[in-house]
């Protein structure tokens, strides 16, 4: 158990840690109705034509055996660094998803819309509800890092982890098709569905099937189901992960919409999680009812034999990846910064080659804006924004400093006379909900040229009348490459109205090949530096600072 201080106990440890599962009826029902209806259907076809026959397969090494068999070292090692990074990816994507506990299938992601709620809580509809309100506590048993709000490291694991997920795939699918190895797990003829049928027949009337020796064959269900977890669970996480991303999404809208949306893409990658899961546990369930000791052989020391020693080297592999995750866990809590940097060394410079060359270019519509935009951030609680607020912030002057040739000090209408321009774009909250709005106000690269930032300045800091999550002021910084592509404002305006004090009135940034929490709301100054490392923890922004979110979130 971790010491919190009072701050960090009060998010990390609320007092409300109920968990539940809430599924939208039509969901629960049709999922329930196929599963019920093929489970039927095996019953039947046993009571009108009985059992059917599944072919015999080989039960002991034929002297023989032409085809490809045994278990390479390669596939062995790959089977095991697999297991090692699914379970980290799934234990990491948790503790993410409990930070927005609600999947949708519409990317403005309404209340009340969502098919699945990982929380006991409707969003309320009388009082301000931010998305910080609504992340839910996950046990850190279950979660990397678990506890409530720590997406940050969360997703530093989720990243380093998917990496490792990428090499061992990219590894075993090479050798696969390098090797006849591929034929084991490729269905090679369409009687490999009839056959799996039949094969689900015997399981779901409690019955087991001829059980071919592993090493030589699989059964047809079986192959299926090896198929299915590579080529199709594995392909599909990845492009739906990619299809969560800001830069990707606001560059390539057609890209999400191949999954249904952006919203749609978060619900088909947490379907795989799901997919890996029930597979975890169909598979060591027969693994353990088929000759546990002689199929764990099979798989740690590629022999085929009765010998305890694959058991144990088995156990001992399992428990070095419970090891991983207990020092995952270590590292989060007792290590963040190291973690957060570890990743930032790589994702950062990548990120600048691709990424975060995507330029903005949505193509969205008037009638694509969402009907409802999840607030975020905590209103500021300072006299003067308030006294400011009363009057429609026409007192309001934005001061422009730093390291520019012309400091200025504007009013809204100052700001306005450069001319409003709008875009209608989506919205990515690192904690995974989205919106699409109408954002009307200046082009950060007009302000640019108004106050001429000298050749030390690289970086621009936007601080807010309002307070971060652990106190003190919000900051956040950008790059003056990323201020000066053509979609990134200073807004003034939502959706056609002046901005409303919630979403970050007087005035709010909008870059949109990032994360939200880059797009600083309330903003009372902006002052431009030489290098983000002198404010605050030097990490470049307040979320960056105290709860380890990246720089630069492309992704
Ligand atoms: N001042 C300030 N700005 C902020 C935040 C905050 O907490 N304080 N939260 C950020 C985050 S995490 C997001 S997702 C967006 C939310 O913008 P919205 O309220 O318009 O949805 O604002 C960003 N700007
Ligand atoms: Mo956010």
């Amino acid at each position: 158990m971790i010491a919190f201080d009072a701050a960090h106990r009060a998010v990390h440890a609320p007092p409300d840690r109920r968990f539940r599962i809430w599924i939208r009826p039509s969901i629960l029902a049709g999922a329930g109705g196929v599963i019920a209806a093929l489970i039927a259907a095996a019953w039947i076809e046993v009571a009108v034509t009985g059992m059917p026959p599944v072919p015999a397969v080989p039960q002991i090494a034929p002297d023989n055996f032409a085809g490809p068999h045994g278990f390479p070292v390669w596939v062995r090692y790959c089977h095991f660094f697999n297991f090692l990074f699914v379970t980290m990816l799934i234990r990491s994507g948790l503790s993410i998803l409990m930070d927005h506990p609600r999947l949708y299938f519409n990317d403005g992601c309404t209340p009340g819309s969502e098919w699945i709620r990982f929380t006991p809580l409707k969003v309320p509809r009388d009082r301000v509800w931010t998305a910080k309100d609504d992340a839910r506590y996950i046990s850190p048993l279950v979660g990397t890092p678990g506890y409530r709000h720590t997406i940050g490291l969360a997703r530093v694991w989720h990243f380093i982890d998917v990496h490792g997920f990428l090499a061992t795939g990219i590894v075993f699918i090479v050798l696969l098709f390098t090797t006849e190895q591929w034929r084991r797990i490729v269905p090679a003829s369409p009687l490999v569905v009839k056959q799996a049928w039949d094969v689900f027949v015997h399981y779901a009337t409690f019955h087991l099937p001829p059980e071919p020796n592993g090493f030589y064959g699989y059964n047809a269900l079986q192959q299926i189901a090896y198929f299915v977890v590579v080529f199709v669970f594995g392909v599909v996480a990845v492009a739906t992960g990619i299809a969560m991303s800001p830069a990707v999404v606001n560059r390539f809208p057609w890209y999400a919409r191949i999954f249904g949306g952006r919203q749609s893409a978060r619900s088909i990658h947490f379907l795989t999680m799901f997919g890996f899961l029930a597979f975890l546990v169909v598979h060591v369930t027969l693994i353990v009812m088929t000759g546990f000791a002689r199929n764990m052989n099979h798989i740690v020391r590629g022999t085929d034999d009765q010998d305890p020693a694959g058991m144990y080297w088995g156990f001992a592999g399992i428990g070095v990846v419970i090891l991983c995750w207990v020092a995952a866990h270590y590292i989060s809590w007792y290590r963040p910064r190291a973690a957060q940097h570890a990743w930032k060394s790589v994702a950062y410079p990548m990120q600048l080659l691709t990424l975060n060359r995507l330029l903005p270019r949505q193509r969205y519509s008037e009638k694509d804006i969402s009907p409802y935009f999840w607030p975020n951030g905590k209103m500021p609680v300072r006299d003067d924004w308030k006294r400011m607020a009363e009057n429609g912030f026409s007192d309001f002057r934005l001061k422009v400093g730093g390291l520019v040739r012309n400091p200025v000090e504007l009013s809204l209408a100052d700001l306005e006379s450069f001319g409003v321009v709008e875009h209608i774009t989506m919205h990515h909250c690192i904690q995974g909900w989205s919106g699409i709005a109408k954002w009307g106000g200046i082009p950060m690269w007009k302000l640019i040229e108004l106050v001429q930032p000298k050749p030390e300045a690289k970086v621009a800091a936007f601080f807010s009348f309002g307070e971060a999550l652990y106190g003190g002021q919000y900051y956040d910084t950008q790059n003056l490459e990323n201020l000066q592509k053509p979609e990134c404002l200073l807004a003034t305006r939502m959706n056609g109205q002046p901005l409303p004090q919630l979403y970050g009135a007087p005035l709010r940034l909008r870059v949109e090949n990032q994360l939200g929490y880059k797009m600083v709301k309330w903003i009372e100054r902006i002052e431009f530096i030489a290098s983000e490392k002198s404010l605050g923890k030097g990490e470049g922004g307040k979320n960056e600072d105290d709860e380890y979110f990246d720089l630069l979130p492309n992704i």
